[in-house]
């Protein structure tokens, strides 16, 4: 075989690569559920949820449980360090040009409003001490913690800090937010990191 030919042999097969990657992340894209923006720029994928990053319209806790659940989806769960490594690296790294700088927390769909001391996840599912991620003196060990029941990710540290989930006079409360969503079954196993 020709030079010639084996560079245009090595061409198509670029081709073949680069059509795949593509139709690779339109399809990982493609399987988010959820009413999200149609933009999908604040739309991130890792592992079998999807998750959208929520600034330009801050809200008390509540407000923001019901953004998420009207968006069929919900508050996003950070169950594991992996997942908690992967929302504070993309608010750290990736998004960190597009943040106000004042926003340095996002609330997450962690709560102890109905009971004291015992936090439950947007799922009702409980905290359990597989894997928690409180800053210091912030969570069960705040002295505030009876009027701080809503919990929000640190943009710098990634850390876990409890706050009042409502404004009320002059104490804002208007926080940006993570929901997460499902990814449709059949293709639920597949891409990984940001798409
Ligand atoms: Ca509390």
């Amino acid at each position: 075989m020709g030079a010639f030919a084996m560079t245009g042999l090595l061409a198509q097969l670029l081709i073949v690569v680069v059509c795949f990657s593509q139709s690779a992340i339109s399809k990982s894209k493609h399987d988010c559920i959820g009413d999200f923006p149609s933009d999908n720029k604040y739309l991130y994928r890792h592992g079998h949820k999807c998750y959208y990053f929520y600034f330009k319209e801050k809200a008390d806790f509540s407000v923001a449980e019901k953004r998420c659940s009207k968006t069929r989806g919900r508050l996003a769960m950070v169950k594991s360090k992996d997942v908690n490594q992967f929302l504070h690296t993309t608010l750290e790294y990736t998004l960190s040009d597009d943040l106000p700088h004042k926003d340095k927390y996002f609330w997450i769909g962690l709560s102890d409003d109905e009971t004291e001391g015992e936090y439950t996840w947007s799922d009702g599912s409980p905290l359990d001490d597989k894997y928690k991620n409180f800053a210091r003196f912030k969570g069960p060990h705040n002295p505030f913690s009876i009027v701080q029941d809503c919990v929000a990710i640190s943009v710098e540290n990634g850390k876990w800090y409890d706050f009042k989930c409502s404004t009320l006079f002059l104490i804002n409360e208007h926080r940006p937010y993570i929901c997460e969503y499902n990814v449709s079954k059949h293709n639920s196993t597949t891409t990984r990191g940001p798409v």
